[in-house]
């Protein structure tokens, strides 16, 4: 083998799907499919991650006879019998295509928020004699859900945030720095975290799963897509403990915090202050022995101090360490315009613990009882954005829609009476925005005459042949999948 395991396009599937061409009925010519969400936790979902799957695995010549031979003999020996991979098929698209994919896939652009029950993309074989191909790549493309999924989490919380921010808030311009990511060391492996990182970013500045960044780069062209600060671990503070009396560790933390003032002097950073008690630290540390020192380095704009509590219910520990803060630094504070209380410009908090989509409305409707602004505040959000989700959450799906055997179109569905909710598209489909009544609708049965009607279909070819067709850059992609809120986009 002289590819990396997994880079053999061909067995990028699941084992059934090879066995599928011998199941077709004779004579088929074409076979179309779709991807949508049926539903599910939300009820928009934003389009994401398909131009990454187009460029790293279909994209050029995929196909070569020492993967078409490795796959036959994979097949042999996984399905213990000889023939049942189409051998023959694959060696046409190596002789007639030179080995680039006869597939055509048409999508909605990429950061378009779409409600759910639509078709987001469509996929076809372009060669009659290699219908198979269409739902071979069933198994890769449905993997689409992962980055739409993170995307459509990822906006959902930013929407949520953009009310609150709105509600207590001067400025809803922090907005986009108020859900850093934390979740790289969470996820299952390197290419989930630069996938879902990356699907984060499209709602998002802020991240620690630099993975993200370095793939949006690679393949969306944008160089610096997320941005982060100096901040500490339990590590960098406890260590300190060396310079403390054992039964006076919050000494050891007082070294560390005075440390971290002295070792950055300028700019935002975080300090994680809860290595012994949350609120000793904010209270003796933040704010009396280093007071001074804090407000010192605040009086140069740009110098913020983000402490960070990390463990204990957030819905109690925030209201709790915000009125200490609030009363340490009293001077400093104010009331906005929204009459809500506003710590000093150079003091923050970052929450980085605990938060998912449900907890975070929960903390944020208390803060907000409280009479604290919103943009007191900074969330971190790991295996919660990154992993907690799966390919029900938004119930995606992949299903045939319309095929052509032996000259005829046909219209294919699924319609089972043990689910309704099941129940698949028929034909060839297209997807408009309605103008008048600004909604998006799925057309079906485009192929026929007398159910086709004419208009501006949102669906754009993004792949045919082997080529990516068109491109999205990831500023027009945040672009489209940017929040309303009150007439601003955010
Ligand atoms: N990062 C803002 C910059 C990042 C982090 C990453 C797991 C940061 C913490 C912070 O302020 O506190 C992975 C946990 C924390």
């Amino acid at each position: 083998m002289s590819y990396n395991p997994c880079d053999n396009i061909i067995l990028i599937t699941d084992s059934y799907k090879i066995t599928h061409w011998k199941q077709y009925p004779p004579k088929t010519t074409k076979l179309y499919s779709y991807f949508e969400s049926r539903g599910g936790k939300f009820d928009n979902t934003v389009f994401f991650g398909l131009q990454y799957i187009l460029k790293r695995y279909l994209c050029g010549q995929v196909v070569t006879g020492e993967k078409i031979t490795e796959a036959k003999h994979f097949c042999r020996k996984h399905f213990q019998k000889e023939s049942l991979f189409n051998e023959k098929g694959w060696q046409h698209i190596v002789d007639r295509h030179n080995g680039y994919l006869p597939l055509r896939i048409r999508a909605v652009p990429e950061g378009s928020v779409i409600p759910t029950h639509n078709v987001l993309f469509t996929v076809e074989n372009t060669d009659p004699d290699v219908p198979w191909i269409t739902n071979w790549f069933e198994t890769l493309l449905l993997q689409c859900w992962y980055p739409m999924t993170v995307a459509t989490l990822s906006r959902e919380q930013k929407v949520i945030i953009s009310q609150y921010m709105y509600e207590t808030a001067d400025s809803l311009d922090k907005v986009v720095f108020q859900l850093h990511d934390f979740g790289y060391r969470g996820v299952s492996s390197v290419e989930q975290a630069a996938i879902g990182g990356a699907a984060h970013l499209v709602n998002f500045k802020g991240t620690d799963t630099l993975a993200g960044i370095q793939m949006i780069d690679k393949y969306y062209s944008e160089e610096m897509a997320g941005f982060s600060v100096p901040a500490t671990e339990h590590s960098t503070m406890t260590t300190w403990a060396a310079f403390a009396n054992p039964d006076a560790l919050l000494d050891g933390e007082l070294k560390a915090c005075e440390h971290m003032l002295k070792e950055f002097p300028d700019g935002i950073i975080s300090v994680v202050s809860d290595s012994y008690d949350i609120y000793e630290c904010c209270e003796k540390i933040w704010g009396d022995k280093l007071k001074d020192m804090v407000i010192e380095r605040g009086n140069t704009s740009g110098n913020v101090l983000v402490i960070r509590p990390d463990s204990g219910n957030p819905v109690e520990v925030l209201p709790k360490i915000l009125d200490i803060l609030y009363k340490a630094f009293k001077n400093d504070c104010h009331i906005n315009s929204k009459q809500f209380k506003v710590l000093p410009n150079y003091l923050r908090i970052i929450q980085g613990d605990a938060i998912n989509i449900d907890s975070l409305k929960t903390i944020l409707d208390k803060i907000k009882e409280c009479r604290f602004s919103i943009e007191n505040l900074v969330f971190g959000s790991g295996g919660s954005l990154l992993m907690r989700v799966h390919r029900d959450t938004n119930r995606c799906a992949f299903k045939c829609s319309y095929a052509e055997i032996d000259g005829r179109p046909i219209n294919v569905y699924k319609d089972p009476k043990t689910d309704p909710n099941k129940t698949s598209k028929k034909g060839i489909l297209s997807l408009e925005f309605n103008e008048k009544n600004q909604k998006f609708i799925t057309h079906e049965e485009q192929q026929d005459p007398n159910k086709k009607i004419a208009i501006n279909d949102l669906l754009e070819t993004v792949f045919q042949n082997g080529k990516l067709i068109k491109e999205y850059t990831f500023q027009e992609i945040r672009e489209r999948a940017k929040v309303e809120i009150n007439g601003h986009r955010i």
